[in-house]
């Protein structure tokens, strides 16, 4: 396709035709929009994120990532509705245009690039990425279990077979190496978001252990007002909270390793919906889902704006 007109939005897409809209987009919105590669996979694919930027040097930043887990295909189709409503509401929507002007918006859609073309190719339910080690017979790590903060710690395991494999050492995957150095260089986060399915959750840290983060009350806070706010929506419930006390202790996360780097709007949503299709969500729930998490991210957004840090 040569352009973003013919894209279907309320489908599922493969890796390809993802990446291929990706070029679209930034070259019909290339005022505020551009592509950075990050890394390479462990196959090699393109690790991209797309920078929403109205100008300016390092602007305070937010990240948002969808995909780290592949089966979780209603993420990255979220992720793509998201970046479209970015460049659709400029100019229209007044907080989001004064988010823009004085921040940066980061969104990686493919998270674990060659777990998500296997997700296509061979196994719709694959939630690692595909790396091999000599000696090691089961394929890939968890990708959301890699990061240095708890590394190897309660809710994550250190038998490779296991779908909540922490890896041989922190960091040890491209595709969170690539984001950890990118992150790191970049030097001015302010929020990241990672973005799973499914439960219906908008959580916080720690995942590692339930002892609470040091403005918890402020997070708790923000969670219930996005959770309110993408309520309004569609009347859809979320539950939300600390990830450990919410869901499970987890070990090695994105959002545990954003806060103790000094990221302190960190939070993981969870995704329609709460176990009916589960990871296999229709694609016509697409829109609502992007629809009533947008009220939500925009929340988020709009709190980092407001609080500087
Ligand atoms: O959102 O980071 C989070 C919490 C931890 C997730 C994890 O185990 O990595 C939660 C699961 C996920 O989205 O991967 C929940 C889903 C339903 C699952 O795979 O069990
Ligand atoms: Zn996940």
């Amino acid at each position: 396709e040569r352009s973003t007109s013919s894209f279907s939005y309320s489908s599922y897409h493969t890796l390809e035709e993802i990446y291929s809209w990706i070029d679209n987009f930034v070259t019909e919105h290339s005022n505020i929009v551009s592509k950075i590669q990050i890394g390479n996979s462990f196959e090699n694919r393109s690790i991209l994120v797309l920078k929403f930027s109205t100008g300016g040097s390092r602007h305070p930043a937010i990240w948002i990532d969808t995909g780290i887990h592949s089966r979780e295909w209603i993420t990255h189709a979220t992720g793509i509705w998201t970046a479209n409503k970015i460049v659709s509401d400029y100019g229209k929507d007044r907080v989001l245009t004064d988010i823009l002007k004085a921040m940066d918006i980061f969104i990686e859609l493919v998270t674990n690039p060659d777990g998500f073309a296997f997700t296509h190719s061979m196994n719709r339910l694959w939630r690692k990425n595909k790396s091999i080690r000599p000696g090691i017979f089961c394929i890939g790590v968890d990708l959301n279990r890699n990061w240095k903060s708890g590394f190897g710690g309660n809710g994550s395991n250190s038998n490779p077979c296991s779908e909540t494999y922490h890896g041989p050492s922190p960091q040890s995957e491209p595709e969170v190496a690539a984001i950890v150095n990118f992150i790191t260089a970049h030097g001015n986060f302010k929020a990241l978001i990672s973005i799973h399915s499914y439960s219906q959750m908008l959580m916080y840290p720690y995942g590692r252990s339930l002892e609470p983060v040091s403005n918890q009350r402020e997070l708790y806070d923000l969670a219930k007002d996005a959770v309110e706010a993408l309520y309004k929506v569609h009347g859809i419930e979320y539950f939300f909270g600390s990830i450990s006390t919410t869901l499970y202790v987890a070990s090695g996360i994105t959002v545990d390793w954003a806060y103790d780097s000094g990221i302190k709007y960190a939070f993981s949503f969870e995704l329609r919906d709460t176990g009916r299709y589960g990871f296999l969500l229709p694609a016509t729930q697409i829109i609502p889902t992007a629809q009533e998490t947008w009220m939500a991210l925009r929340t988020i957004m709009e709190h980092t704006l407001n609080h500087p840090y």
